[in-house]
């Protein structure tokens, strides 16, 4: 288990070498663009622009769920603190995809100020989320031990003692990106990490007026079309493939009937995109689509479902007043 030493995080050799082509990337990348419908999975969305282009996003008036959360965490933490608070000892605080912990200090505050006994693994890919996230404990909260595990949340998990409390995190509506099969896969490997009667706190986005959801994925500021576009830019680089970013357009839509909203790129004209690296050309037609995120919304039914498809059962939806958003308290039973 590599528990990361953040004076490393941000070696210069990390900061200048090349990027080594991922061959998880050229996998994607060749089957999602041969495919009929084309598609790339949008968690190749996040390099350093992509990142920052969030960060954007997540400021923006129209994008409700990360203010939203936020609102839970602060104003309903008292609620989460009477689920996590053990019966006796210690808390384990296991958060997958903390970032830079701007989510999590608040909720990590209230359940020391109530005397909580707690240590705080944060996990994340990005070495640079998690030494700012270091740091942002270190000034605001420095009683709470936080241990940063560099990786993959789908892969890693940290050392903790078998007979603590766990609680595992899964904030920021990330599930909803994940195509189903792989929600319910992340679910049961972490009801496979936790004992009978530890929980996990899943942010979920909910079905609302479906003109609030579009405006988030469709922003009159542009800055979810540059996300989107970032894609192409980032393939451009790391594959040697030349999209010219002129000849796609974003695209996002809302279906109330199944809850999803979804980002495309279109293809304004008819074009072949190549790349040296994969040695492939790929055709696109004019209105050719392809297909790059979901952002699921849910109803209390399909968290419930989702729930009961990864081994955990729901035993609370903490929302804010007009139920927009919920950190679901689900319990492994
Ligand atoms: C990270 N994820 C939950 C965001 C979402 O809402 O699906 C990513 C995003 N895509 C466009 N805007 C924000």
């Amino acid at each position: 288990m590599e528990f990361l030493d953040i004076t490393t995080a941000l070696a210069p050799a990390e900061a200048t070498s090349p990027t080594p082509v991922d061959a998880d990337m050229v996998k994607d990348v060749v089957s999602g663009l041969s495919a009929t419908q084309k598609f790339l999975p949008s968690r190749w969305f996040y390099d350093d622009e992509g990142s920052r282009l969030f960060q954007k996003i997540m400021i923006m008036p129209s994008y409700y769920p990360s203010r939203v959360e936020h609102e839970i965490l602060v104003r309903r933490a008292q609620d989460l603190v009477r689920w996590i608070a053990p019966s006796s000892g210690e808390v384990d605080l296991i958060e997958l995809g903390c970032g830079d912990g701007t989510k999590t200090v608040s909720l990590c505050t209230a359940l020391h100020d109530a005397g909580v006994p707690l240590a705080f693994h944060a996990i994340d890919v990005s070495a640079h989320a998690l030494a700012e996230l270091s740091t942002r404990f270190k000034h605001e909260l420095p009683q709470v031990a936080v241990h940063a595990l560099r990786g993959d949340y789908f892969q890693r998990w940290p050392s903790v003692y078998a007979l603590r409390k766990q609680v595992a995190m899964f904030l920021g509506s990330n599930i909803g990106n994940l195509p189903i099969a792989q929600a319910i896969g992340l679910l049961k490997r972490i009801r496979s990490r936790l004992k009978r009667g530890d929980l996990l706190l899943l942010g979920v986005d909910l079905q609302k007026d479906p003109r609030a959801v579009l405006a988030a994925y469709n922003d009159v500021e542009g800055v979810t079309a540059q996300f989107n576009l970032n894609l192409l830019s980032r393939l451009n680089r790391e594959l040697g493939m030349n999209f010219d970013l002129t000849a796609f357009r974003h695209y996002a839509c809302y279906s109330p009937i199944d809850g999803a909203a979804r980002s495309f790129l279109v293809s304004t004209v008819e074009q072949t995109v190549r790349s040296t690296q994969l040695a492939r050309t790929f055709h696109f037609r004019a209105g050719e689509t392809i297909y790059t995120e979901q952002s699921q919304k849910y109803t209390f039914d399909t968290v419930e479902e989702l729930a009961a498809s990864g081994g955990f059962t729901v035993c609370d939806h903490i929302t804010d007043a007009r139920e927009w958003y919920s950190i679901s308290v689900l319990g492994a039973h």
